[in-house]
């Protein structure tokens, strides 16, 4: 008899194993807003990591470290019914993801110079916002940030399910 699992024996085994998973307590992690890039200080109005991939139910915490800056999400770059958020300038904000799919996000006055980010909730149905969110219509240096943005994410080893 071949060794195959049926489709609902390796969900569940695929469950198991992301519980098993070492970080799976949902984790923070932490985007600064900067005013130079900490690696090429040349790269001024940044987010860093520009592009942070994580797990639903995981909280991204939008860091201050700089002052003149927030964070916002981009309209139509966020899943169907998902979070959106909206950061006041020189605050911190966290916001935590539960859809997974791909959310952009900007800093209001910098946008135009190319401050923009990009987090990545992993599961199933991840896939389904990208176009729409690449479709995106983007004006000035946020324009090639962006290709730029998803240029990178075509080379990443996603976990779509
Ligand atoms: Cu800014």
């Amino acid at each position: 008899m071949p060794m195959m699992l049926s489709r609902r024996s390796f969900v569940a085994a695929t469950a198991l194993l992301a519980m098993a998973r070492p970080g799976f307590a949902m984790t923070t992690h932490e985007v600064q807003m900067l005013n130079a890039h900490p690696e090429d200080k040349k790269l001024r109005q940044v987010f860093f990591p520009r592009i942070q991939v994580v797990q639903p139910g995981d909280t991204v915490a939008f860091l201050s470290t700089d002052k003149g800056h927030n964070s916002a999400s981009v309209r139509g770059m966020t899943p169907e019914g998902a979070t959106t958020w909206d950061g006041k300038i020189n605050n911190d904000i966290e916001v935590t993801f539960d859809t997974p799919g791909f959310y952009g996000y900007q800093c209001t006055p910098h946008a135009s110079v190319g401050m923009v980010g990009l987090v990545i909730v992993q599961g199933e149905g991840m896939m389904d916002n990208l176009e729409a969110a690449q479709g995106v219509r983007q004006r000035g240096k946020a324009k090639q940030a962006w290709e730029d943005i998803w240029a990178e994410v075509e080379g990443m080893d996603l976990a779509t399910a």
